[in-house]
C-alpha cells in the first residue's frame, strides 16, 4: 500500500515537470501524427497518463508538461483528461508548448532547455523540489519515497535507476555507484557500457527521472544556458556535471517498489519500439499480468468519453461473437467473430467471420468480414477490408505493411490505401 496522504509531506512541496516533447521515432508510423507520450496504451489510457498518474497518486498537485513534436493530440488529451486541477486549491497543470515562450523561433534545444525556458512558471509554483519526469514510460512509482531519499541524503540530484541487460544499455544513461548509492560515474548512451560489479550481464541505467531542490536546479540551468559547449540536456550535460562537481545519488526503482508495495516485481517499460509496444499491451492479457492496472490504490487516470458497454453477439448466420484472454474496451461490438489474446481499445467493430489473434487494436477500428489478423498493431480509425489476411505470409505482410524483425505487423490507413490503389 502507498503511504497515507498525511505522510506526503515532500510531494506537497513539489512539482512534476513532465518532458513530453520527443517523437519516439522507433515507433514508426504510430508517431507520424502524434508524439510518443500521446500514443494509446492499455485499452483506455495513453502513455503519458502513467507519469501523470504516478505524480498525482504520489500527492503532487503541481505539474507542467513540456511538449514539442506533433503536440496536438497530446495537448488535446491533457486538456480533456487532466484539467481538474484548481488554482483555488493551489493546484496547477500547465501545458508548455515549445516556441511560444521566450520568442517564437526558440524551440526547446534539449530537455534541460525545456525547463530553463519555463523558469518563470516554475518560480510561480512556489515549490521546494522539482521532480523531472519523462512522459513516455509505463510504470507505477511513488515519487514521495524518492523525494524523501533526496532530502535525507542532501544530494544535489537524485536519479531514478534500474537494472537493464547490458546489451540494451547503450540506449540509456549508465552509471556506477558506490556502497552508499552515490553516483561515481555517469555515461550517457555509451557505445560500450560498463556492467555492474559482479554482474557482467547487467548495467545500472538511468530511468531519465530526476529530483532536485528547485533553487539548485534553477541556478544550474542559468549557468548551463551560458555554456556554448552544452547541448542543454539532462543526460548529456547536467547529470554528468553534477556527478563530477557535486553530489548525485541513485534511487533504485526495485527498492522503491518494495518500499511502496506497488508491484511485487518491478515493472518498467520504455515501449519505444513496435515490438516492445505490442508485447507490453499483449502482456496485459496474461492470466496474472506483471503490470496491475486494476489496483484501486494506484489508479491510472485518463480522459475517456462515456461510451456504451462492449457487446458480443451472434451474427445473422448464428455465428458466435466471442473473446477470450483479451481486454475489450467500451463501445466495441464483436459480431460473429473471434478474438483471442488481444487488446481492443474503445469503439472497435468486428464483423462476421473475422478473427483476431494477438492483436493490439487502437480506437475506432472496423474489421470487415472474413479478415484474419494475427500479431498485429492496428492504428486508430483504420478500416480493415473484407478478407484481409495478415500474419500468415511474412513476405506478403512486408510488401504492404510495416513488419518488424520480431514478426509484428503495424497497419495504418495510409498503408491500406496504398495497397488498395496498387492491387
Ligand atoms: P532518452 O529518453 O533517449 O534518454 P530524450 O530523447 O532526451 O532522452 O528524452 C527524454 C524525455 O524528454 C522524453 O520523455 C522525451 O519525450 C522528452 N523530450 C525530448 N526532447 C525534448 C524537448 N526538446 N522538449 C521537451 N521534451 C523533450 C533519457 C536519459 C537517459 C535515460 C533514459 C531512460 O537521457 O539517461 O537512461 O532517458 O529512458
Ligand atoms: P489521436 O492521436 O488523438 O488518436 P488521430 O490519430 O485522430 O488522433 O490524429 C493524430 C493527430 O493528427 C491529431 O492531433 C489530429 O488532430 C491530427 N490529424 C488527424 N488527421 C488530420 C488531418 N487530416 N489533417 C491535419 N491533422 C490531422
Amino acid at each position: 500500500m502507498a503511504p497515507s496522504t498525511n505522510n506526503r509531506r515532500l510531494a506537497s512541496q513539489s512539482m512534476a515537470f513532465v518532458l513530453a516533447g520527443g517523437r519516439g521515432s522507433r515507433l514508426k508510423e504510430l508517431t507520424d501524427k502524434r508524439a510518443k507520450p500521446a500514443v494509446y496504451f492499455g485499452g483506455k489510457t495513453r502513455i503519458i497518463d502513467f507519469a501523470l498518474s504516478n505524480a498525482l497518486n504520489s500527492g503532487i498537485r503541481k505539474m507542467a508538461i513540456a511538449t514539442q513534436y506533433k503536440a496536438h493530440s497530446l495537448i488535446r488529451h491533457c486538456q480533456r483528461g487532466w484539467s481538474f486541477f484548481r488554482a483555488e486549491r493551489n493546484e496547477y497543470l500547465d501545458i508548455l508548448p515549445a516556441s511560444q515562450r521566450i520568442d517564437e523561433t526558440n524551440w526547446y534545444k534539449g530537455t534541460a532547455d525545456a525547463v530553463r525556458q519555463n523558469i518563470d512558471i516554475v518560480d510561480s509554483y512556489d515549490i521546494e523540489y522539482i521532480v523531472v519526469l519523462a512522459g513516455d514510460h509505463i510504470y507505477k512509482m511513488d515519487y514521495e519515497i524518492m523525494l524523501q531519499e533526496h532530502a535525507d541524503t542532501g544530494a544535489d540530484v537524485t536519479v531514478g535507476c534500474l537494472t537493464v541487460p547490458l546489451a540494451e544499455a547503450t540506449a540509456f544513461g549508465v552509471m556506477d555507484v558506490d556502497d552508499n548509492g552515490r553516483i561515481t560515474r555517469f555515461l550517457e548512451k555509451p557505445a560500450d557500457p560498463p556492467h555492474m560489479p559482479g554482474d557482467p550481464k547487467h548495467a545500472l541505467a538511468s530511468m531519465g527521472i530526476y529530483v532536485f531542490r528547485w533553487t539548485f536546479l534553477r541556478e544550474l540551468l542559468l549557468r548551463d544556458a551560458e555554456d556554448a559547449a552544452s547541448s542543454h540536456d539532462f543526460g548529456h550535460d547536467l547529470i554528468p556535471g553534477i556527478v563530477a562537481n557535486g553530489k548525485a545519488m541513485a534511487h533504485k526503482f526495485s527498492d522503491s517498489c518494495v518500499r511502496s508495495g506497488l508491484e511485487e516485481e518491478p515493472y518498467w517499460r520504455d515501449v519505444g519500439t513496435i515490438d516492445a509496444y505490442w508485447q507490453a499491451n499483449i502482456d496485459l492479457t496474461d492470466f496474472i499480468p506483471k503490470l496491475d492496472i486494476y489496483d484501486q490504490s494506484w489508479p491510472i487516470w485518463t480522459y475517456a468519453e462515456i461510451k456504451p458497454p462492449a457487446k458480443f453477439i451472434h451474427d445473422e448466420d448464428g455465428r458466435r461473437g466471442a473473446a477470450i484472454s483479451s481486454l475489450i474496451s467500451g463501445d466495441c461490438i464483436v459480431s460473429g467473430s473471434e478474438v483471442k489474446h488481444s487488446l481492443l481499445f474503445t469503439g472497435v467493430r468486428l464483423r462476421s467471420y473475422s478473427a483476431l489473434d494477438f492483436a493490439v487494436v487502437l480506437p475506432d477500428v472496423t474489421v470487415n468480414r472474413k479478415a484474419r489478423l494475427k500479431n498485429v498493431v492496428i492504428d486508430r480509425g483504420v478500416v480493415i477490408p473484407e478478407g484481409l489476411v495478415v500474419g500468415e505470409d511474412a513476405a506478403e505482410d512486408a510488401k504492404w505493411f510495416r513488419r518488424t524483425d520480431g514478426g509484428i505487423v503495424l497497419i495504418t490507413q495510409e498503408m491500406l490505401d496504398r495497397r488498395a490503389q496498387e492491387l
